[in-house]
């Protein structure tokens, strides 16, 4: 996968398997962390995107496509929500999300390159919104894995997983080793979400990341939906649960709490996007 701003061109694609996945506009920034390449685009149709390696990862205008569906099944249906986990989420738009929730009391977001945290507030700043300044939460730059690690059991309400795709540093999320680790510091009653790739653009890590997560959880099921900027723009987040699928479930109060301020996540939006899983994925993973 890369990408490329071609010559006398005002057109900067993702490429993959075959496809270009572009938006017109203007290149802002191009620099280099220890651990990836950082883009800023300036794009005409969604504004500002941020690309790692040379994949869209978030753009302003279409980023509520993702971050409310990455979130808001969890926190809507997790037995408490007092202590969060972000892994990753360097943009700030996962915990914009949940700080819409007034039982949010701290989240530890763990992003692994401030690099990426500095760009984004500086060129993406509605996206990380008022996250930044409020006091709940609390910014870990490190090692997600190793932070998983060394946490102690029933650590946290909620974890959220928002890497990458799963080459550079983002592959270790995928794994088995660091999604026990999270099973381990979640506490009973709560949820894992985590991004889970596309069933067209990405089919066998999509079925993947699901089976590992029925390995590893009680339950685990995807929910799809649409992400403009990504390869084949069908996407998916897959939620994991212990005794039973507690993420099929919103408590009434937090969905009243939030409704109104979200533009994607509806209860009923949620409950059709349980339910619009391809055929063929679905067949694949009842095979055991
Ligand atoms: N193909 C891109 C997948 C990126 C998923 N994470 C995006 C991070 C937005 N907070």
């Amino acid at each position: 996968m890369n990408s490329k701003l071609k010559k006398n061109s005002d057109w900067l694609d993702e490429y993959h398997q075959g496809v270009r996945y572009g938006l017109q506009g203007k290149l802002i920034i191009e620099e280099s962390s220890p651990f990836q390449k950082i883009t800023i685009f300036e794009s005409k149709r969604y504004g500002k995107a941020l690309l790692l390696d040379d994949c869209w990862m978030t753009a302003e205008k279409s980023e509520k496509f993702y971050h409310e569906c990455l979130i808001h099944p969890a926190l809507c249906c997790s037995t408490q929500i007092e202590n969060i986990l972000i892994i990753g989420g360097g943009d700030g738009g996962s915990a914009r999300e949940c700080l819409k929730y007034k039982e949010v009391k701290s989240i530890d977001l763990v992003e692994i390159d401030l690099k990426v945290i500095e760009l984004s507030k500086k060129y993406l700043p509605t996206i990380g919104g008022n996250a930044w300044s409020d006091s709940r939460l609390n910014l870990q730059i490190k090692n997600g894995i190793n932070w998983v690690k060394h946490k102690k059991e029933n650590s946290y309400d909620v974890i959220i997983i928002d890497g990458a795709d799963p080459i550079g540093p983002s592959k270790e999320l995928f794994s088995n080793s660091f999604l026990t680790d999270c099973k381990r510091i979640l506490k009973q009653g709560g949820i894992l979400a985590t991004q889970s790739e596309s069933p067209e653009s990405f089919q066998q890590i999509h079925i993947n990341i699901v089976k590992v997560l029925r390995e590893i959880f009680d339950y685990a099921d995807p929910m799809y939906g649409s992400v403009s900027i990504y390869p084949s723009g069908l996407w998916s987040w897959t939620f994991a649960s212990m005794e039973k699928p507690k993420y099929m479930f919103p408590k009434k109060n937090r969905v009243n709490e939030i409704s109104e301020n979200c533009q994607i996540w509806s209860e009923r939006l949620q409950q059709g996007a349980f339910n619009s899983i391809p055929a063929f994925i679905e067949r694949e993973l009842a095979k055991t």
